[in-house]
Order: structure tokens, then C-alpha cells, then sequence
């Protein structure tokens, strides 16, 4: 059957770009037969530039294809590009792919966990931000989580002599604002901040002390450092960190450089976890080869979509390592639904981050998932369970907003 004669022809294709809280790109592909399916774009920082790729060359090739034809576009998208990876075009192939595996599973009935496979567990262990300024404050925090229903925790604190930190929500991000939802401000230009790798290695091993002495030794814990650290400071922090026994130590140290985690792990039986600036398997042959991670963080919405992520997933099984798929708000509720279907199916789950969108940005995206007794679970509407509605996002025009950049105390342009 040639496209033209297929029901499930794309007809049409165009991006969302709405600010509810925060940006968002969302492509939705229309068939012939009326079905729409949506896949999210959102780059955070980089946001327009992902929009332009999708429609300026994208949109064109997609019209008058077989939606239903999703590993062929794919590789239609990636090869047919003949430029490899990164995060513009894989994101945009990532929407694509998302928004056909939608279609697909609404043409089936099916909610997509079941054309992945059906579902291995009742729900998807996840993890809360908690956060504060100080010990107090991050105790709090880790109390309303609980309350709140999380059962992991990732713990982030302000840090003695800096003014603002990554990751801690209270703190003001440079502008007065707190963090809470996001740490991309709508500023003219990046808001800065400064750091001191040796002021954290001296407190974080004080913080998670104080953690297990208040709520003991069952609850996982996690921590990220950001990309900080060099590789012997992350030894240094991993073995720091033995005896509070984390779920993980996320980004170490800056994520290229695959060969200094072979340094840490040589250090430090505390886990690893990394790759949510990655964007394709390839970026992980020597961590996964060798066995120098645990956890792979990339997310569906920068990782070329589920196609790409149930492969690179498939592979991590093969070295023992499992998901824990990256779902910071700058993911939006279409890239975390994806993601809540793949960590339903797949064998090696590990955990699912989850810090819960800003209720403006629910507004504008229906979800379906629920989160009840620590669990996540994307629902059994067909298809991802995420509908856009488009009178609410042309509430929220989009904002210019810059992610901040770092600096040591002396100036020097540091990662963040
Ligand atoms: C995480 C991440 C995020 C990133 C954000 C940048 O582990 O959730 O580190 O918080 O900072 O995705 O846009
Ligand atoms: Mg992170």
C-alpha cells in the first residue's frame, strides 16, 4: 500500500510553543483518520531553535508519510539528516517518534506500556526533589515529601558561603526569585552564580549525616552533583559518602568525558548515575561496556523518543545497569507520560524522577498519569494518556529564559 492510500497518512504536523511556568515545544501530528498524536520538543534554554528545526525542516518531510511507519521515519530523520546527534536534532526527532508511538497506540486502544510489551510492575518507584537552604530547612523539605507520599528522595543543599545553589528551591536563583519549579530564569541574559568545589566536598558528607540520623536507614536517597566535580574530587565524594549508603550519586563529573567515571569508580562502591545531557546510545558504550554506571539518566524528550530509549535501555539491561529516566519539570507532562510507559515495561526499572509540574502547566496539558503511595503510573487511556489544549497554551506566549551560568569564587567560568 503505497502512503497515499495508508488511513494513517500524516495530513498535518505543527509545534505548540506555550510558557505556562515555563517553556514548552510540543509537536502533534494529525493522520488522515483524524488521530493526533503529541511528542514533546522542549530544550530548556534552547527552546526556539528546536521549534525552528522541527518546522522549517521537519514538518515538510513528515507530510503525506505513513504515520504508522515509525521505525522507518526514524531512521529517515537520523540518517537522512546525515548530521549525527545532538541535542536540537535529536530532540526533534524525539517528538516525532513520540508523537507516532501515540498514534499507534491510540489506533490500537491500547495504552503504549502494552505495545511495549505489557507492564512488568504495578507502578514506577519515584523521587522527589527535596531541598533547603540549610540542615533545618532540607529536614522540612524531606517531611513534606514524605508526606507528600514520595518513598526516595533526592537531597540538595545551600551550601555554607555560597549565595545560590543548584537544586535547592528556596534559595534565590540571582533575580529573588525562589527556584521552586525551575531553575531557567526570565532574564535578558543567564543569571550567574558561584561555586566552591571544596566548601561542598567539606558539607555534603555533614548533610547526609544529619539526613540518616533523622529518618534512618531504609529510605533511598539520592544526590546530584551537577557535573562539578573533576574526577578525583567525585572519588573523593563518592567514598565520602559510603556510609549513608546512596541510591545514587547522579553527574559526578561533566558527562563527555566517559573515561573519567573508569577514575571514580575505581574509588567508590557508591552508584553512579548519568547521561540526562546525553542523547544516544553512542554516548554510552564505554560507561555501560566497561560497568562504570549504574543508572541511565537520559530522557525520552532528548534521547530521540521511545524508539531510541527502549533501545539504549535494552542495552543497559545487557550490563546490569537500569533506568532512572531524567523528569525535571523542562520535561513536559507528553516526555514524562513517555517515560512512565517505558519504565512500566521494560525489565531493568530502576527509578523515576518525578518533581511534579507547576498546576499552570497542567492547566494547558491533561494528563492521565497518577502518583499514589510513591508510584507513578501512566494510566490506561490509549495511546500516552496526554491531551494539549490549545486555548490554554495560547494563554502563555513564550518567554525568552536563559538556564544560569556558574563561576568559581574567582571568576572562572565553571559548569553548572
Ligand atoms: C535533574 C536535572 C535538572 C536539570 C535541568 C536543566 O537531575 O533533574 O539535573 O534539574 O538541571 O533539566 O534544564
Ligand atoms: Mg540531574
Amino acid at each position: 500500500m503505497s502512503p497515499n492510500e495508508t488511513p494513517h497518512r500524516i495530513i498535518s504536523a505543527e509545534t505548540v510553543v506555550t510558557s505556562p511556568g515555563r517553556n514548552f515545544v510540543t509537536l502533534r501530528i494529525t493522520t488522515a483518520d483524524g488521530v493526533t498524536g503529541l511528542g514533546d520538543a522542549t530544550l530548556n534554554g534552547r527552546e526556539l531553535a528546536v521549534d525552528s528545526y522541527l518546522r522549517d525542516h521537519l514538518v515538510p518531510l513528515l507530510i503525506g508519510r505513513d504515520a504508522s511507519r515509525i521505525e522507518d521515519t526514524w531512521q529517515y530523520l537520523y540518517r537522512g539528516a546525515y548530521w549525527r546527534r545532538g541535542p536540537v536534532t535529536m530532540a526533534a526527532i524525539a517528538a516525532v517518534d513520540t508523537a507516532l508511538w501515540d498514534i499507534k497506540a491510540k489506533v490500537a486502544g491500547m495504552p503504549l506500556y502494552q505495545l511495549l510489551g505489557g507492564a512488568s510492575r504495578t507502578g514506577a518507584l519515584a523521587y522527589g526533589h527535596a531541598s533547603g537552604r540549610d540542615i533545618p530547612e532540607l529536614l522540612d523539605s524531606i517531611r513534606a515529601h514524605l508526606a507528600a507520599g514520595y518513598r526516595a528522595i533526592r537531597v540538595q543543599t545551600g551550601i555554607p558561603g555560597l549565595d545560590s545553589v543548584y537544586g535547592v528551591a528556596a534559595s534565590a536563583a540571582g533575580d529573588g526569585e525562589r527556584y521552586d519549579y525551575e531553575p531557567a530564569r526570565r532574564t535578558a541574559l543567564p543569571v550567574e552564580e558561584s561555586w566552591d568545589t571544596r566548601a561542598y566536598l567539606r558539607h555534603l558528607p555533614n548533610v547526609f549525616e544529619a539526613v540518616r540520623h533523622e529518618f534512618g536507614p531504609e529510605l533511598p536517597l539520592l544526590h546530584d552533583g551537577h557535573h562539578r566535580m573533576t574526577p578525583i574530587q567525585a572519588a573523593k565524594l563518592g567514598k565520602a559518602l559510603e556510609p549513608y549508603d546512596l541510591f545514587w550519586l547522579e553527574d559526578a563529573t561533566p558527562g563527555e568525558d566517559q573515561a573519567a567515571l573508569r577514575l571514580i569508580r575505581q574509588h567508590t562502591t557508591t552508584p553512579l548515575a548519568i547521561g540526562e545531557v546525553f542523547n544516544t546510545a553512542h554516548d554510552y558504550t564505554t560507561l555501560l561496556g566497561e560497568r562504570l554506571i549504574d543508572y541511565v539518566r537520559s530522557a525520552v524528550t532528548h534521547t530521540g523518543g521511545v524508539t531510541a530509549m527502549k533501545k539504549l535501555l535494552d542495552l543497559a539491561a545487557l550490563y546490569g545497569a537500569k533506568s532512572g529516566i531524567h523528569g525535571p519539570t523542562d520535561i513536559s507532562p507528553v516526555g514524562m507520560a513517555a517515560a512512565l510507559h517505558l519504565d512500566l515495561a521494560i525489565h531493568n526499572f530502576g527509578i523515576q524522577e518525578y518533581m511534579r509540574h507547576d498546576p499552570r502547566t497542567l492547566e494547558v496539558f491533561r494528563t492521565s498519569y497518577t502518583f499514589d503511595d510513591g508510584l507513578l503510573h501512566p494510566g490506561e487511556n490509549p495511546g500516552l494518556g496526554v491531551e494539549l489544549d490549545d486555548e490554554a497554551a495560547a494563554r502563555f506566549p513564550y518567554e525568552p529564559a536563559y538556564l544560569p551560568v556558574n563561576r568559581l569564587l574567582d571568576g572562572t567560568v565553571h559548569d553548572w
